[in-house]
């Protein structure tokens, strides 16, 4: 195998001490760096006074990590601006969010230069780097720019947005152009590669290809849909840890013979939170008799706090679950448990078991990994039900979830009292189906996929004629 370089915005292979908290996405980039004695790059997380490029490397869990600072004005602009508060808002539908700043353009283009240059002297001639997401989009043009010609590949976990949407980003164009310096764009959905596909042919002179060849601004790449997966065995061992069972139990005690039902999240307001809570008070509103009976579990971590949107985000939920608590909650029982701490992976996988509804209801999820985890971590004998928003990129492969739009709150409050009281056979059966996806599509099965593709992606046969 070719060695692998990986690159993202931040670098995490997971170390010794912190497998348990470590994402499947970390434990899966690690091991094939690992296996091909790779390095993985990215930003440190620090920022400095004055930028200077000094490359960090260390040894990190078995994997060689390349890191640098950049300086307050690159956090500033590159990460809060450009990338957290104008793509990503935007790619997640929230135009009504998006900030169109130059300076945040800029930002994001000097970033992208100074990863480039501090990339380039690691780089060796049969290396293959696979870049991570939207931070990076047009890192393979500063690449290039410095004489690169590796194997480039480019995975996008948040969805591209459809056309007329996206076509409002100042300066559209050159963000694609420079995308398209890529040999391979991977998307999560069949509908985001469709919807970039549709940008190239409709807002451009592109061609696009059945096989997924593309060509326009006089480049050639390749698209195609690699949907992300978890570590579903390491999941489920997780699932049935000591930990985990101890969770387990602590949350049936808690439950005192109560239905829980559980949201898991990132705060952020593409989780769909806020209409979540409402759903739920509806449920309460219609439905007396369920009143004591039930309750939600809300876990929201913390997010990008020091953005605006985050902390009006995190006030907006703290005042609609407290007006909720008050308008219901009795001495005995309080209907939402809105909490914002983080949990380890098998406290969590032990949480999961205990919920008889996993609420999955995102407005727009690239994929959406709590969906797959919270399937997993079920007991087959007697499984929860997922209810999923078809808006989260995983609403394609887990059809037996109860798919809701999350946009009606109506919609949603009949899923969650058709979810409570479902009957077992019923369950069983869906969770089957929804178990056979997740089991089949790993996340190893992911990075292997899309690594094959990059290898088997030769630059030479993507030449396809542009449209005149
Ligand atoms: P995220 O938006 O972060 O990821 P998601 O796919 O749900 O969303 O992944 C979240 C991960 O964080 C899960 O593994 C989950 O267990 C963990 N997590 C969430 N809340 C937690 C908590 N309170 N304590 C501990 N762990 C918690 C982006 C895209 C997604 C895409 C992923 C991967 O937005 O659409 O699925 O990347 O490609």
């Amino acid at each position: 195998m070719a060695r692998l370089i990986a690159v993202s915005n931040r670098v995490s292979p997971p170390t010794e001490a912190g497998v348990a908290t470590a994402g499947g996405l970390a434990m899966a980039l690690a091991a094939a760096l690992r296996e091909s004695s790779g390095i993985w790059f990215g930003w440190s997380g620090r920022t400095v006074e004055t930028y200077t490029g000094q490359l960090s490397i260390d040894r990190v869990g078995g994997v060689t990590v390349a890191t640098v600072d950049l300086d307050e004005q690159d956090r500033l602009e590159y990460y809060n601006g450009y990338a957290n508060k104008t793509l990503w808002p935007l790619f997640h539908y929230r135009m009504d969010l998006a900030a169109y700043e130059r300076s945040f353009d800029a930002g994001y283009v000097r970033v992208n230069e100074r990863f480039a240059d501090a990339l380039v002297p690691l780089v060796e001639p049969d290396d293959i780097l696979w870049v991570q997401d939207y931070h990076l989009l047009p890192l393979a043009r500063e690449l290039r720019q410095r004489g690169i010609t590796n194997r480039l590949g480019f995975f996008l976990h948040i969805p591209w947005p459809a056309r007329r949407v996206f076509t409002t980003l100042p300066r559209h164009e050159d963000l694609v152009s420079a995308l398209l310096d890529y040999d391979l764009i991977g998307f999560q959905t069949q509908d985001d590669c469709d919807a970039f596909a549709s940008y190239l042919t409709q807002s451009t002179n592109g061609v696009v290809t059945g096989s997924g060849l593309v060509s326009a601004f006089g480049k050639q790449s390749r698209i195609g849909a690699f949907p992300i997966g978890i570590d579903t065995v390491d999941f489920q061992h997780a699932a049935s840890s000591p930990l985990a069972l101890d969770a387990f139990k602590g949350m049936r005690r808690s439950m005192a013979g109560r239905k829980m039902i559980l949201g898991v999240d990132r705060l952020d307001y593409s989780k769909g939170l806020e209409e979540r809570f409402l759903a739920y008070e509806q449920v309460l509103a219609d439905r007396p008799d369920l009143l004591e009976k039930v309750f939600l579990l809300q876990i929201a971590t913390l997010s990008r706090d020091d953005v605006d949107a985050y902390q009006d985000l995190r006030a907006r939920l703290d005042a609609v679950s407290g007006r909720i608590n008050g308008a219901f909650a009795t001495v005995e029982w309080v209907p939402i448990r809105y909490v914002n701490r983080s949990y380890r992976r098998d406290q969590l996988a032990g949480i999961y078991r205990a919920a008889q509804v996993g609420l999955v209801t995102p407005l727009r999820d690239g994929m959406n990994l709590v969906a797959k985890e919270y399937v997993a971590a079920q007991d087959p004998d007697n499984p929860g039900v997922l209810v999923l928003s078809e808006f989260a990129g995983a609403a394609a492969q887990l059809s037996a979830a109860l798919i809701i739009n999350p946009f009606s709150r109506e919609d949603t409050a009949e899923a969650i009292r058709r979810a409570l009281v479902m009957p077992k056979a019923e369950r069983r059966s869906r969770w089957r189906d929804l178990m056979d996806g997740v089991a089949r599509d790993t996340v190893e099965m992911w990075r292997d996929r899309f690594v094959g593709a990059l290898q088997a992606a030769s630059r030479a046969d993507a030449a396809i004629p542009a449209r005149g």
